[in-house]
């Protein structure tokens, strides 16, 4: 698509962006409270954060965690594996149609493959990216791929401050899939995505926006779907059709 004036390359206007709840930030003690509000409010995903120790210097959710709450919600679950192996560790996992699965790029030999199983599943796959990693090692990826999911802060835990040159990269991200004609590509971004930051990265491009301890999950704020309202307003979203 090209300007009418100027005749440059415009990034058309996207879908308004949707919110994936981090659960490793969501307290055990208030999980009923959550699910009903992300329910009321037609929540896009369950952001499940599954850490090996090894990739990252943390332990995350895990297999035990995912089923128990899958017995308490339907949301769709969105999948983030910051793990060695990725293939072996999504195999143990229930992955389901219309669940999202990020695997990482870094330290990765079977990316094909992983993606390749996902599709089996038809899952949507997303490609992670940490924020010192050029998008353009995804090149050889991007007809098999649904998206990438760029980390904008080091990734392994929460509460972590936002890599200043993520804010560029996810623009250039969003300009280079245009220009190869690649506009549907997802871009989701995670870490430290307060509102002010989903405004910034939806401006530049993102879709979809991790909503962990410095938005949905944080200690000042009272009532969850104020947030959820607030952060639908940053990224697209019209009052009217909130639900
Ligand atoms: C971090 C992990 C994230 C965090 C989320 C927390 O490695 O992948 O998904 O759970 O970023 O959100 P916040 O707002 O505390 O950064
Ligand atoms: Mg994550």
């Amino acid at each position: 698509m090209s300007d009418p004036v100027s005749g440059a390359s415009v990034v058309p206007a996207r879908e308004p962006g949707k919110i994936s709840a981090s659960m490793m930030c969501a307290g055990l003690d208030k999980i009923f409270y959550y699910l009903t509000e992300f329910k009321e409010a037609k929540l896009e995903f369950l952001h499940i954060d599954v850490m090996d120790g090894q990739f990252v210097p943390n332990l995350a959710l895990g297999t035990d965690y995912a089923k128990s709450l899958r017995r308490i919600t339907d949301i769709p679950f969105d999948f983030h594996f910051l793990t060695m192996d990725p293939l072996e560790k999504m195999s143990w996992f229930d992955i389901r149609e219309g669940d999202q699965v990020a695997f990482h790029y870094e330290n990765n030999t079977h990316i094909a493959e992983c993606l390749q199983y996902l599709k089996r599943l038809s899952a949507t796959s997303l490609i992670a990216i940490n924020p010192e990693t050029d998008y353009r090692v995804l090149d050889p990826y991007l007809d098999d791929l649904d998206g990438v999911l760029a980390m904008t802060v080091h990734p392994g835990f929460a509460g972590k401050k936002l890599v200043p040159s993520t804010l560029d990269k996810v623009k250039e991200m969003r300009e280079y899939f245009h220009s190869i004609g690649k506009d549907d590509l997802i871009i989701e971004v995670d870490g430290n995505i307060t509102i002010e930051n989903a405004r910034k990265l939806y401006e530049r491009g993102a879709d979809i926006f991790v909503a962990g301890s410095s938005s949905l999950f944080h200690k000042g704020e009272t009532a969850v779907t104020d947030v959820i309202k607030k952060k639908r307003l940053a990224i697209g979203w019209k009052e009217e059709d909130l639900p």
